[in-house]
């Protein structure tokens, strides 16, 4: 029934006059033909011609217990017949939104132990920087207003988030408000030149100290981070990096926000990328994985030190959506992390990803395009380049990876590509045979890549 509607209608026209789609360029998009998904199971998804792709993404990066799964679906459908909707204004709640607030305070790093629920990870991230600056009102500070962020940096696409994040290209599409401030990304690969990776980790974070001091503290409201820049190409600090972070917020009395947005709930190998990388946060935002993109659902989490403040002084904070504490959204969230802690995914992604690593390692290693494979949990990144010995990139950064983008579909596979780095971030529940399928389904990809390009590369 349902392939009969798809084979008669022209989905790709219809989609061509009517639909926007985000982060697209709508005339190179309809030129081409969208890409019209049909199903998923597991970690494949199906598309209208019937193909099965291999989602080395995870939609966008947020699938983590897979496509398909049936606890999820009776969660929502049991919420749905009870209190289908409520919200969380004047003085009501209902109990998914509760029971998932004390949830997310018992797997949170200690201390943060409230949660405001949002529903996007954009909303999250402009909840908590509203937060941090009422924050600094209340303590009679008000000057303390500037956000630092950093190059290559993703926190959403509000105004203030794409403010945040260091896409310059966010930037000059009217995401550049006033008090924000970016700093070096902890990029060793790209960055690091000749400095061990240890030394790189203390030279990025300094650069948050000398911009505290450009600007002066009094100024400065807080710092935001993702424990890795997901969006920015997979760009995993060295382990001096936050340690370093942690103690230049709290010499200077800057709030670190913690955007957990990609790496919460297991994507690294722990609960969150703040356990992984031993950051201290103030505050934390959480979504995608939340729900394992099911619905949409964000939250922010509060150390009790800000918590308490906006509590006991801050008086009415005037901020909140329709959809705070979504009563369908916070039970399908239940049933999912009951998923994530039944099937061991977060010890899983720890296995999966140095499986997937080695296996890469293995195929890869002497390929001439090859530059880095890196990765922790299961989320990585390959980088693409013009010569390994010298690290040198692509001239045109970006068109390799969109090459190699495109044959990776081809082969049945769904990668991401940030400039001409390529990245994963599959489903955590992926089985050491597809882990295997995703493997030899990369190297055709980057064997046609490199058919396509060799003349550009040093050998
Ligand atoms: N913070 C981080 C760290 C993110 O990765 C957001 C905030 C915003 O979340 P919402 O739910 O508002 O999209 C994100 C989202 C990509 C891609 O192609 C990445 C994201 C979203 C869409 C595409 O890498 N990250």
């Amino acid at each position: 029934m349902l392939d009969n509607i798809i084979g008669a209608t022209d989905w790709q026209g219809l989609d061509a006059a009517h639909h926007l789609h985000p982060f697209t360029d709508h005339k190179a998009l309809h030129e081409a033909g969208v890409r019209v998904i049909t199903g998923a199971d597991g970690v494949f998804l199906i598309d209208d011609k019937g193909n099965r792709i291999l989602d080395g993404m995870a939609g966008l990066w947020c699938v983590s217990v897979g496509y398909s799964r049936p606890e999820l679906v009776a969660a929502a459908a049991a919420q749905m017949t009870t209190l289908p909707y409520y919200n969380t204004f004047f003085k009501t709640t209902t109990q998914p939104a509760i029971s998932l607030a004390q949830r997310l305070a018992k797997l949170a790093p200690a201390g943060l132990n409230r949660a405001f629920f949002a529903c996007s990870g954009s909303e999250a991230v402009d909840t908590a920087l509203r937060m941090a600056r009422f924050y600094w009102q209340t303590m009679g500070r008000p000057g303390k207003k500037i956000i630092i962020g950093r190059e290559y940096g993703y926190h959403g696409s509000t105004t203030l988030g794409a403010s945040a994040g260091g896409m310059v290209d966010m930037h000059r599409q009217g995401g550049d408000m006033p008090h924000f401030a970016h700093i070096l990304p902890p990029y060793w690969y790209g960055y690091g030149g000749q400095m061990s990776a240890a030394e790189f980790g203390l030279y990025a974070a300094r650069q948050l100290e000398a911009k505290i001091i450009e600007l002066g503290a009094d100024n400065i409201a807080a710092f935001i981070g993702e424990p890795l820049q997901g969006a920015g190409g997979v760009i995993i600090p060295p382990e001096t990096y936050w340690p370093e972070i942690n103690r230049i917020c709290k010499t200077h009395d800057i709030l670190l926000i913690a955007d957990e947005v990609i790496c919460g709930f297991g994507r690294t190998g722990k609960m969150f990328g703040s356990d992984y990388f031993g950051i201290a946060p103030d505050m934390m935002t959480v979504a995608k994985a939340i729900t394992s993109g099911y619905l949409p659902l964000s939250a922010v989490m509060l150390n009790d030190r800000i918590a308490d403040v906006l509590i006991n002084e801050g008086g009415e904070f005037y901020h909140g959506f329709t959809y705070s504490g979504h009563p369908v959204a916070c039970a399908v969230a239940l049933a999912n992390l009951d998923i994530i802690e039944s099937e061991g995914l977060v010890a899983r992604a720890t296995d999966m990803g140095a499986l997937l690593r080695a296996q890469l390692h293995a195929a890869l290693d002497d390929h001439p395009m090859l530059g880095e494979i890196r990765g922790v949990g299961l989320i990585g990144a390959i980088e693409l380049v013009a010569d390994k010995r010298t690290r040198r990139f692509f001239d045109k950064r970006g068109r390799v990876g969109m090459i190699c983008r495109d044959h990776c579909i081809e082969a049945g596979l769904i990668m991401r590509a940030v400039r001409d780095t390529m990245v994963f971030s599959p489903p955590l529940i992926i089985s050491e045979d597809e882990i295997s399928q995703l493997v030899a389904r990369f190297v055709t990809a980057i064997d046609r890549t490199y058919q396509q390009v060799r003349d550009e590369v040093q050998v």
